[in-house]
């Protein structure tokens, strides 16, 4: 790694991620389902029909997951809590989820670290998807209940909650291009999904802040548009696309507006009064969370429906998902959500890393690629905070290799790698690279 710890502020925090349904293994303890199981079920949607149903077994091996991090000398871990585990119906509640996420804060903080944790990383119960899912307002108000009970539960443990794991992913990309649960293709679906889960993470944030809960903020994913060519349409068909991504949510959580270009395509399909529900949407949040991996080519396409546009092959390295590096685009993000859109409240990477093809050859695995991907992260990251970015913290997406949604296991983003027959733990030489750069001289 090109950076040391002491190339950051006093305090930054180094650490690494994971969401449940990736890592827990859902048939344990008592969890009910959820549309990642059904939409797994369904032939083509997902690689070899794979699900989370062992995942990674962490909810019986958290202690010895813990030991690593903790081992890496990484301050926090981001974590999310899943509310199919916590009421598998969507409404009743599983004492046996709600035991196993206070075992799991316990073992968090008796080593040392700080706990991050998001309340909604994708775990929507079966039993509301039957109901509309995210295209119904009263899953909004179910996730709140939700928020109550495991809040009660854990929250005043937690360094950091967060309401909503990228909604572009839970919105867009799931109702509109059908990639992920509940796997639609429909702009009715898509705007209604938009607006809904900001809501949900604007009513996220009431229930918290009514139990004086003060370090509470979002999770949003951002990739850079890249226009294909210097044309005026594909300039435009870029700056939709920027709209759709990077604008719609964060526009929303902190101006309480939703950016023109985007309504253009989304207005007619939008929920009846949707404009008063903008102002809870955009109470005031106490930190921002960025996920950033890759940037996206994108051409104009206008024969196509709205929004006219095309994802086009970038000329960039890709990494195993055949995503570009393009490290400029973290510091992008950085620097324009401090001075757009949050000034100096505490930002934080929530996610980047990079899957690889890795392999454990004589007990170790060896990747270079990630090492430098990380490394090049952290400068953008470094250069951000140099030009005025309050960036506190970065974790590496993730802690594990795990249960890549639509690619089911077989997209590695792991600093450990996971043998998914054996489930043994292998951590690969970036987790050792990293563990060098953040010690303490
Ligand atoms: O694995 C996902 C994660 O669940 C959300 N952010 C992006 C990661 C890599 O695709």
């Amino acid at each position: 790694m090109n950076f040391k710890r002491a190339d950051f502020p006093d305090g930054f925090l180094f650490g690494a991620a994971t969401a449940a349904y990736q890592i827990e293994g859902h048939k344990f303890g008592g969890a009910g389902s959820t549309h990642w199981d059904t939409f797994a079920a369904t032939p083509g949607n997902v690689i070899r029909a794979e699900d989370g149903a062992v995942a990674c077994d962490h909810y019986h091996r958290y202690a010895s997951d813990l030991d690593l991090l903790k081992d890496a000398g990484m301050d926090a871990y981001r974590f999310s809590t899943s509310w199919a585990r916590v009421m598998p119906d969507g409404r009743t509640i599983n004492a046996q989820g709600l035991d196993f996420y206070d075992r799991l804060t316990d073992a968090i903080l008796e080593r040392g670290l700080k706990p991050f944790q998001t309340l909604y990383h994708w775990e929507l119960p079966s039993a509301l998807a039957d109901q509309g899912g995210w295209m119904n307002r009263d899953t909004v108000m179910r996730f709140g209940d939700y928020v109550d009970a495991i809040t009660d539960k854990i929250g005043s443990r937690m360094a950091s909650i967060a309401t909503i794991n990228e909604p572009w992913c839970v919105s867009y990309l799931s109702h509109f291009l059908g990639h992920h649960a509940p796997g639609l293709r429909d702009i009715r679906a898509t705007a209604r999904a938009m607006h809904h889960i900001n809501l949900a993470h604007g009513v996220g944030m009431s229930r918290l802040r009514g139990k004086g809960i003060d370090n509470c903020g979002i999770v949003l994913n951002f990739e850079y548009a890249q226009p294909a060519t210097d044309s005026p349409a594909d300039i435009k068909a870029a700056a939709t696309q920027d709209t759709l991504y990077n604008r719609w949510f964060i526009e929303a959580v902190t101006k309480g507006t939703y950016p023109a270009e985007a309504l253009d395509g989304l207005a007619p399909h939008m929920p009846d009064a949707w404009q008063d529900d903008m102002a809870e949407i955009s109470q005031p949040i106490d930190f921002l969370g960025v996920n950033y991996y890759t940037r996206n080519t994108i051409a104009a396409d206008p024969d196509a429906a709205w929004p006219h546009q095309k994802s086009v092959a970038g000329p960039l390295e890709k990494t195993q998902m055949g995503w570009e590096i393009y490290p400029d685009g973290l510091h992008h993000f950085l620097t324009r959500a401090a001075r757009d859109y949050v000034g100096d409240l505490p930002i934080y990477v929530t996610e980047n890393g990079m899957a690889w093809d890795d392999k454990v050859e004589n007990g170790a695995v060896y990747d270079p690629a990630r090492t430098q991907f990380v490394s090049d992260h952290f400068l953008a990251a470094k250069r951000a905070i140099a030009d005025g970015a309050n960036v506190q913290g970065f974790f590496y997406w993730s802690l594990l290799d795990n249960y890549e949604w639509a690619f089911g296991y077989e997209k590695r983003f792991g600093m450990i790698h996971v043998d998914f027959e054996t489930l043994q733990r292998t951590p690969k030489a970036s987790y050792h690279a990293l563990k060098s750069a953040i010690a303490r001289d």
